[in-house]
């Protein structure tokens, strides 16, 4: 079957109309599956036709509590009537009392709130280079920061510099200068790259988003913790993505029971209602930068302070990690129970997970996820072969159930 056939046949008209707007009005920097969402409750979106769809990306684990959550939608328009934004020239009494919150649901000195993931990713690399310099004593302007291969921390000019995937660096240098790329789930490379004085931080993503949900060792974590410890560096934690629940404990550090240097948040921390993000860390670290170093206009304001405190009581009262590391086995017990060629593997943590398919026969991971779609649940492929399975962590497990059976069916229908 033709990519392009299956993708036509698959789209109403009204869905199609929409599609063809957007994309004669927009820059293509997405290639996004053709539907077009109006409408989201808990587990559920609704396209402009109005059919009904399993949320199987949760916009990347930024909706970890379901869409349009009451309890953060209330706040959302309760703090919208009240006070927005303030900047930080002055205080606001709902980030007061935010970062109060913040600091001990996660066990941190010091929260500095920012917006998007990348903002953050950013702030974590300035502070950890600001510590160098004031504390470990790196000499000016030569700090370095290891990185992994496979890496995903945003899109801003310095974060692609870190990168190593063409189509997100391509074109765009000249590169900041200041990292060096380990090979991922390699605690040999790393002790190694720390033999250098000059290291100051190691950025990592507790299991790797981009490159397919790759989940790394057991013990990779901890090990990589203890070896930045022993070297005087920065352990930084990326969880914009696996944070928050979603891998089945509040954040992946925590099955590891690391607890980072620097925490980057970002995504989920706010149920995907509007950007919130930050870093957290302590004293000694938080400290280095002094005022006028570093802000944003929006970072701290009010509404995103309301929504981000109500949105991580959502998830301690509803339990979501448990949910998720429950419903996250059944999930990979049942895919890879499925008897079909076209899986060649089952992989995740919690409910972040990804399979991974055999093209045969002229069948792609992207024609799987348009049947998905016809068949009432939406996911996304990535490098060609990966389909990421992330509901939202709300999800039950009658729900999961129905969603077992939607991907069975549809991959076992590629053979009829
Ligand atoms: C896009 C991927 C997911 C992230 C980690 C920082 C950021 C992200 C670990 C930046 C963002 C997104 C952004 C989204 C696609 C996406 C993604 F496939 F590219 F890797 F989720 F799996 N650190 N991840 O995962 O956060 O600035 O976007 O708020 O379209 O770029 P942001």
């Amino acid at each position: 079957m033709q990519a392009t056939s299956s993708t036509q046949k698959a789209i109403s008209l009204k869905n199609q109309q929409f599609i063809n707007t957007e994309e004669n009005h927009t820059a293509h920097n997405y290639h996004p599956i053709p539907v077009v969402l109006e409408r989201g409750e808990g587990v559920f979106m609704w396209d402009v036709d109005g059919k009904r769809y399993y949320d199987f990306l949760s916009a990347y684990s930024a909706v970890n509590q379901g869409h349009c959550h009451p309890k953060i939608v209330k706040t959302l328009v309760d703090q919208a009537q009240t006070l927005t934004l303030t900047s930080r020239a002055f205080h606001n009494k709902t980030f007061s009392e935010f970062s109060e919150f913040i600091t001990s649901y996660f066990g941190f000195d010091r929260f500095l709130p920012m917006n998007t993931g990348a903002e953050a990713v950013e702030t974590a690399i300035k502070l950890c280079r600001k510590w160098a310099y004031q504390k470990k004593g790196i000499p000016q302007n030569t700090a370095k920061i290891i990185v992994c291969e496979g890496n995903f921390h945003g899109r801003t000019i310095t974060i692609v510099s870190a990168s190593t995937d063409p189509d997100a660096r391509k074109d765009f240098g000249p590169y900041t200068p200041g990292f060096e790329v380990i090979p991922y789930n390699d605690t040999a490379a790393l002790k190694k790259a720390l033999e250098d004085p000059n290291v100051a931080g190691f950025l990592v993503e507790p299991i790797q988003g981009e490159a397919g949900v790759f989940v790394p060792d057991e013990g990779y974590l901890a090990e990589c913790f203890m070896l930045c410890r022993e070297k005087n560096v920065l352990f930084i934690a990326d969880e914009i993505q696996t944070g928050i629940a979603r891998t089945g404990e509040l954040l992946a550090v925590c099955h590891e029971g690391v607890k980072p240097d620097i925490l980057i948040l970002g995504k989920a921390i706010s149920g995907g209602l509007y950007p919130v993000s930050g870093v957290l860390a302590r004293n000694e670290i938080m400290l280095c930068i002094k005022p006028g170093e570093h802000g944003s206009t929006f970072g701290g304001n009010p509404l995103g302070s309301a929504v981000a405190k109500t949105a991580l009581e959502v998830v301690r009262d509803e339990k979501l990690a448990d949910n998720a590391k429950a419903l996250g086995e059944l999930l990979r017990k049942e895919l890879k129970a499925i008897q079909s060629s076209r899986i060649k593997l089952v992989r995740g943590k919690g409910l972040l997970n990804a399979i991974v398919i055999e093209e045969k026969d002229n069948v792609s991971a992207w024609d799987i996820c348009i049947r998905l779609m016809e068949n009432g649940l939406l996911a996304k492929p990535t490098h060609g072969d990966i389909i990421r399975f992330a509901p939202p962590l709300v999800i039950t497990k009658e729900q999961l159930m129905e969603c077992i059976n939607i991907i069975k069916d549809t991959i076992l229908s590629f053979d009829e």
